[in-house]
């Protein structure tokens, strides 16, 4: 039997941070985080906060008995600030209590004198003053210079993508527990264990085996707990290993929204050249990334925006430069798809001004530069197994696009205030961590004597279904039943030096090193039945439904008395297995190279209705043709497909983040932050998985799924703008997203300011 674990979600059994039954003495910590964005410390009092019943301590960076320093790519991330606050939100002390009760009222009593600094909020503000957070990127093809001059038209502007609110159903939280020797164990909701465990580690000032960090599954990550959960990790297990005590830290909503950092916002420049023929001859763009306070992942995120800066589009001359700008506000960070959406609405938002221009539809110019079989990307990469184009023409005839662009004509020119409007969204994604060290996983696999089978690995479970994943390999591999194989939490102590699960890669990396460690067992077991049937050749034994085979013929042994015998006979039933992908490199001086082990391709065709007078819309239909592959586990990756389209629509069309110029989030409750709900999710979403396509790089031939269908998202920005433009045809698309009612009913209804 298939085992789902969401089954046990919806029964309430399944354990959360929250969850955990407390170990005796536990002590609970609320944060005290700073309200300015920018300001010098001048004093903190703590007396009132002390003296607070049932307080037993307040920790500010005086007390870090390693290093105040939790940068994971650039050492510039304090776990406590000292003498100076760089957003509203940055943590200054860890107040320590009997009771979580006590512990906030605390917090509540600290004060701070300050001197207030002017805060930066606008990364091109911070970018003028040179305040950038790592050096400028460049990836270029071809010659954007010479290419303009062949050009028969060309079309500038520019583009701002707003930020996103994880929003992830499971806050931010750990509890870290003192060890013998002085060690800390710490149960982190993280997608990095070995990240909380590094930071610990250097904070603490004691070696990373000292540190056990433990997750048995996450209530969503989607990226902001890949490198943000560290330093949750990091103050329980400073506050544990001071006093000595468990201490148990878990965040309340505001705090959460409040404290950690979103998706970046961008802004953007950008120039297109086509030809007559609208073919996409040049293409330059400038990414202003709104890097936050701190580096955090901002440098890997702004490359993967260089790295689909052309999407599933080939255009033979490319400029691509990135800045990741420096501002007052929370530490923006990992968010599905990584920096990828960002560049794909740049380029979107270009094809669309460009098609306007020339009075033609966005799908004649998208289609006609779609990339083929040995197109080479900005990066050098050639693309290989290209099914960009396939995917396109599946979705259109499957779904007959022309018809509905029909109806949709039809339907507008029948209704005044109602329109609708339609778009296509093609995607191409990028698989595998740009950086190409964090490629490698481990696993850990225990056969026990009676047979059952136990599965440790790097990856974490936050919803996306891999530990069903990681049981159908090892299931298909033994031919033992499923219900056999338990997976068991990711522990830096059973699987060590994890990369975190992220980049859509931990099917892939982690079901190898399931495979290989699973394959050595099978190896095992076939040499023992060979040995004890006097037979040489190991290829001649199968185990199919749990029956043990010779030469396709049963022997009436089974699984279980199998197992039995191979541990009398004392032969180890445990392996470790690891992967590295092999084949894949990114030479960052020259910015080329194969960095990918694939690209996931397809196109979604999105419909929606405008109610032009009310400036409501709804999203009709969301159509897709997506790449799977050989997909391992269709209900998984349909569930996840459809989550990530849902994330898309909403960071286009709904959720708006907003800061004020003081660089304070005003958006700090679920009244204020729309995220979408049943009632926003298109009333249709059709997935059809593209045929006839397999993947040697993937775990069984399959394609990483988790982060590559949100960008199909972004085409409902431009549906939106058409029906606008069936109301209005010289009405100003500002191409700033995200597209909310309250931005449709004032681009077609210009207050006047006069
Ligand atoms: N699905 C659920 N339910 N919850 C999540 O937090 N995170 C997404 C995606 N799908 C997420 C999810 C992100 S950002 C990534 S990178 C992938 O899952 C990571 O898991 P994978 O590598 O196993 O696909
Ligand atoms: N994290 C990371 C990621 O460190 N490198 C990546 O390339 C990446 N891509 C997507 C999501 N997370
Ligand atoms: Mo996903 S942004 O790689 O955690």
């Amino acid at each position: 039997m298939k085992y789902y674990d969401w089954i046990q979600h919806v029964k309430g059994s399944s354990q959360f941070i929250d969850d955990i039954t407390l170990p005796e003495g536990c002590l609970h910590a609320a944060i005290y985080y700073s309200n300015v964005a920018h300001a010098k410390i001048k004093n903190l009092i703590l007396d009132e906060a002390l003296n607070t019943a049932g307080v037993k301590e307040v920790i500010t960076y005086k007390d870090i008995p390693g290093e105040n320093q939790i940068g994971g790519i650039i050492p510039d991330e304090t776990l406590l600030a000292e003498n100076h606050i760089h957003y509203s939100g940055e943590p200054i002390a860890i107040v320590v209590g009997e009771t979580i009760h006590s512990a906030r009222e605390a917090v509540r009593k600290i004060k701070i004198v300050i001197e207030e600094l002017e805060p930066v909020t606008d990364p091109r503000a911070a970018f003028a003053n040179s305040n950038i957070l790592i050096p400028p990127m460049i990836f270029s093809l071809g010659d954007v210079d010479d290419a303009w001059k062949e050009c028969d038209f060309l079309v500038e502007g520019k583009v701002e993508s707003g930020a996103q609110e994880h929003l992830y159903l499971e806050t931010q939280g750990s509890i870290a527990s003192p060890v013998e020797g002085g060690g800390v164990k710490i149960i982190s909701s993280t997608q990095g264990p070995t990240a909380v465990q590094k930071a610990a580690s250097r904070v603490l000032g004691i070696s990373m085996n000292k540190i056990e960090v433990d997750v048995l599954r996450l209530g969503g990550g989607f990226g902001g707990k890949e490198d943000q959960a560290t330093p949750f990790g990091c103050m329980a297990a400073l506050a544990a290993f001071n006093l000595k005590k468990p201490v148990k830290l878990v965040l309340n909503r505001k705090d959460d929204l409040r404290i950690t950092g979103k998706r970046h916002p961008y802004s953007s420049d950008y120039k297109i050249g086509l030809t007559k023929e609208r073919k996409i001859l040049a293409y330059e763009a400038v990414f202003y990334q709104n890097g936050g306070a701190v580096a955090d992942l901002s440098p890997a995120i702004l490359q993967r925006t260089m790295f689909h800066a052309t999407n599933s589009y080939f255009i033979p001359n490319v400029k691509a430069t990135g800045y990741s700008c420096k501002t007052n506000l929370p530490p923006f960070t990992a968010f599905r798809g990584f920096g990828g959406p960002q560049a794909m609405f740049v380029l979107e938002s270009a094809i669309h001004k460009a098609a306007a221009a020339l009075g033609i539809d966005a799908s004649v110019i998208q289609e006609k530069n779609l990339l083929r079989e040995g197109d080479e990307f900005p990066y050098g990469q050639k693309t290989k197994d290209c099914h960009a184009k396939v995917c396109w023409n599946n979705a259109v005839e499957n779904y007959e696009f022309e018809k509905s662009k029909n109806e949709i004509a039809e339907f507008n020119s029948k209704n005044k205030y109602l329109k609708k409007g339609i778009s296509l969204m093609p995607i191409c994604f990028g698989i595998s961590f740009t950086n190409t060290s964090m490629n490698q996983a481990g696993a850990l696999v225990h056969i026990y004597k009676d047979g059952s089978v136990g599965i440790s690995t790097a990856a974490i479970e936050m919803g996306q279904g891999v530990n069903t994943k990681m049981r159908e390999v090892a299931g298909r591999i033994f031919g033992a039943d499923e219900s056999r194989i338990k997976m068991e939490s990711t522990n830096t102590s059973r699987v060590a030096n994890t990369s975190p699960t992220a980049a859509s890669s931990a099917a892939d990396l982690n079901g190898k090193a399931v495979e290989s460690a699973s394959n050595e067992l099978m190896k095992r077991l076939k040499d023992f039945i060979c040995k004890s049937n006097g037979i040489t050749d190991n290829r001649k034994i199968e185990i199919i439904d749990e029956k043990i085979l010779i030469e396709g013929k049963e022997t009436g042994m089974n699984w279980e008395e199998l197992i039995s015998k191979v541990h009398l006979n004392r032969i180890d039933l445990s392996a470790h297995g690891f992967y590295a992908t092999p084949g894949i490199y990114f030479d960052t001086k020259t910015s080329k190279g194969d960095a990918f082990a694939y690209h996931v391709f397809g196109t979604a065709i999105i419909e929606v209705t405008v109610d032009c007078l009310r400036g409501t819309f709804e999203i009709d239909s969301v159509k897709v043709v997506h790449d799977f592959g050989e997909s391992i586990d269709k209900l998984v990756d349909r569930g996840q497909a459809e989550g990530a389209i849902v994330q898309g629509l909403g960071w286009m069309t709904c959720e708006e983040v907003i800061y004020n110029d003081k660089g304070i989030l005003l958006t700090d409750t679920l009244s204020t932050y729309k995220v979408p709900d049943i009632h926003f999710a298109p009333e249709k979403l059709e997935l059809q998985f593209l045929e006839n396509s397999s993947n040697p790089m993937g775990i069984f031939k399959s394609k990483a799924i988790g982060e590559p269908p949100f960008m199909y998202g972004i085409g409902a920005y431009f549906a939106v703008a058409n029906a606008m433009k069936a109301y209005n045809p010289s009405v100003e698309i500002n191409y700033r997203a995200p597209m909310t009612h309250e931005r449709v009913l004032l681009i077609l209804n210009p207050v006047s300011t006069e």
